[in-house]
């Protein structure tokens, strides 16, 4: 009786744009003219003026808990470079970049951050709203993409999860579910080095999150997630295998939250200003500028242009924003169900009862 080897895989990791903004030229997309770079960096520089804009308003009392995607912006562009109008996203708390890239204007985001559910259904894509149980969205995801696989439509569903997730059942029952039924899944995971307050380090033995997939019999792969270009080539051609219905892809982003979990959290009593640093210099938006000045196709004027304009339609966004009138106080009712359960109709209509009797709205009473 011999032993055999039954199974063996080794796992990539792709890097093409360095800290320092040095390109390895062999494996530089020569599809991406020079606009779509430009483009490339203008995504990300938008992403991180949301982003600010969105801390200073929740410190404002403007808007609720916020979770800051402020370093990840080159995982979330390089994706949203590879995205077709007809794809799928199942996104988690910290997906606003990739939505924004793909046309969500960020009004609905920030209402989605206020608690004002009609904000929360994303205009121009074919995305779920946010969903907090961490890890749901992978099984959201391999269930649309079995139904495209069963229609036989050249289309992906993108599920976003972090590091964290991996650790629960949901991805592991998402991932196996996907694999045995060919689902045109493609699970973008955000390894950005924390869940909250727990570090990758105890989280997983594994050296790698991708090399997980294997394990279900689906493609697994690395990138350096804090470099768009990376993330781009990656995202390309895990979408064209996912969406000709070759079997499912999981990426793993390997990147770095730069902020606290969410405004709730306080991120300097758990990791150290050393680690932070770090990361700061690997950031994804300054190695792509250097590359951009490198190449002549970016300059200081352009900078400068460029974050102005940013600035006044991060202005204009949140004036939309405002001038919306409140939600109705049924409207943490409307949402869930299509047809709304009986208990949950009598809840509203206790509601409505409430509120006739104090009169007003029923905003301020408790
Ligand atoms: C099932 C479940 N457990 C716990 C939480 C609370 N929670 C919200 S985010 C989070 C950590 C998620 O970490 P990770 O998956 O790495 O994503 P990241 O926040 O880093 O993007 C936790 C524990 C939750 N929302 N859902
Ligand atoms: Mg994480």
């Amino acid at each position: 009786m011999p032993i055999t080897d039954v199974y063996s895989a080794t796992t990539r990791r792709i890097e093409i744009l360095d800290k320092d903004g040095k390109v390895d030229e062999a494996l530089l997309p020569s599809e991406l003219d020079d606009a779509t770079l430009q483009r490339a960096l203008e995504l990300m520089m938008r992403m991180r003026a949301f982003d600010e804009k969105a801390l200073t308003m929740q410190r404002q009392g403007r808007i609720g808990t916020y979770g800051s995607m402020r370093g990840q912006e080159a995982a979330q562009a390089g994706l949203a470079l590879a995205i077709e109008p007809d794809d799928w996203l199942v996104p988690s708390i910290r997906e606003q970049g990739v939505l924004e890239a793909c046309g969500v204007p960020m009004r609905h985001w920030f209402g989605f951050c206020k608690g004002d559910e009609r904000m929360a259904v994303f205009p121009g894509v074919n995305a779920l709203t946010p969903s907090i149980p961490v890890g749901s969205q992978l099984l959201h995801a391999a269930g649309i993409g079995m139904a495209l696989e069963l229609r036989g439509e050249a289309t992906a569903a993108i599920g976003f999860a972090g590091d964290g997730a991996t650790s629960e059942g949901d991805f592991h029952e998402a991932l196996n579910f996907a694999g045995v039924f060919n689902a045109r899944t493609l699970f973008f995971i955000q390894n950005n080095g924390w869940a909250i307050s727990v570090p990758i380090t105890q989280q997983t033995r594994s050296a790698t999150i991708a090399q997980k997939a294997h394990a279900y019999g689906i493609e697994g792969v690395q990138v350096d997630g804090n470099d768009v270009l990376a993330s781009y080539v990656a995202s390309r051609d895990a979408l064209r295998k996912v969406r000709a219905g070759e079997g499912p892809v999981l990426i793993e982003a390997v990147t770095y939250r730069m902020e606290s979990h969410t405004t709730a959290d306080d991120h300097t009593r758990y990791r150290s200003a050393d680690e932070v640093a770090y990361w700061a210099e690997r950031d994804p938006i300054k190695r792509m500028r250097a590359y951009l000045e490198g190449r002549g196709l970016w300059d200081e004027t352009r900078h400068e242009a460029t974050l102005k304009k940013l600035g006044d339609d991060v202005e204009a966004e949140v004036a939309r924003l405002e001038d919306n009138a409140p939600p109705p106080p049924t409207d943490i009712f409307d949402h869930m169900y299509s047809a709304m359960p009986e208990t949950l109709r009598a809840q509203r209509q206790a509601l409505l009862d409430e509120i006739a009797v104090r009169g007003g709205n029923g905003a301020n009473h408790g």
